[in-house]
Order: structure tokens, then C-alpha cells, then sequence
């Protein structure tokens, strides 16, 4: 059967982190669907907006060729929401979010993958700073 996958993320500092985690959430289905965290709910987040722009992160995720679909993700209290307007069956995501959506295992399928290890956007923006 033809599945759509959803997931969520701010990928910032696009890095190969975030391209093995939207190929693995790709093939779980036929259809990959991306949130991309708005610049405003970042900053409510974290007291920090992102290196990069939102539009810019969100054509980067675009481009890849295993998406299909991409929107902003503007509240972190709307997953449900989301979930059921894109009509996801597949909710997947990195293991720092394990446990975190297994509310949503009524309406789909909820599923961690690990992380990719040694890199994440912080850490290359503390490398960067301290060159
Ligand atoms: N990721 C990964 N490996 C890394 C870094 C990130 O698998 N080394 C995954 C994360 O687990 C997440 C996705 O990449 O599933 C996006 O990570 P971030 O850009 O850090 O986004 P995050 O802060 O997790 O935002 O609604 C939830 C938020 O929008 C998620």
C-alpha cells in the first residue's frame, strides 16, 4: 500500500544529518511530507532565530529529491493538526524525539529513527566560531 510519511524539523545549517533522516523517512512510503519550523517559532523556542531564513530552509529541504511536499511548521502545539490535513499514516523522526509523539499513535503510525552521530547544527556552529 501507498504510504505518506510526515516529519518535522528547523534544518538549519543544512548538513548530511538531516539528508540521511529525510532518505530514511522516505522510504518508509511513497509520498514524503517536510514541516519546516518557522524562523518565529524558533525564536519562541529558543530565544534565537536560525542561521538560516526560513524560505531558504525550506527550498533546501524542497530540493531534495525525495521530498514531496513541504510546508511551515508555525506551532509545535499543531502536529496533530498536521498530521491529519496532510493525511499522514507515517509519523517519523530523529531518536531525540523518542517517546515525544507517541500520543499521535492513534491516527498514524509513529516512528524514531537514530540520529546520524557526530554532527549536528551547533556543533558546527561552535567549529565556526572558533576558527
Ligand atoms: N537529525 C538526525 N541526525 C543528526 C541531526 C539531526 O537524524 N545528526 C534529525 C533530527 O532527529 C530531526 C531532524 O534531523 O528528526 C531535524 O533536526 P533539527 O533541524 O534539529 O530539528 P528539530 O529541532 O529536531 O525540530 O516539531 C519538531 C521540531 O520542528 C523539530
Amino acid at each position: 500500500m501507498s504510504k505518506r510519511v510526515i516529519t518535522f524539523g528547523t534544518f538549519d545549517v543544512f548538513h548530511v544529518g538531516h539528508v540521511n533522516i529525510l532518505e530514511r523517512c522516505a522510504s518508509l512510503g511513497h509520498t514524503l511530507i517536510v514541516g519546516v519550523s518557522s524562523d518565529k517559532l524558533n525564536f519562541n523556542k529558543k530565544q534565537r532565530y536560525p542561521i538560516y531564513k526560513e524560505n531558504d530552509r525550506l527550498k533546501i529541504v524542497q530540493s531534495m529529491s525525495f521530498v514531496d511536499e513541504v510546508f511551515f511548521e508555525e506551532s509545535l502545539e499543531k502536529k496533530r493538526e498536521y498530521i491529519e490535513f496532510f493525511k499522514a499514516d507515517i509519523l517519523a523522526m530523529g531518536d531525540d524525539w523518542k517517546g515525544k509523539f507517541d500520543e499521535f499513535s492513534d491516527i498514524c503510525e509513529v516512528v524514531y529513527f537514530p540520529r546520524t552521530p557526530s554532527i549536528s547544527t551547533t556543533e558546527i556552529i561552535e567549529i565556526v566560531k572558533s576558527i
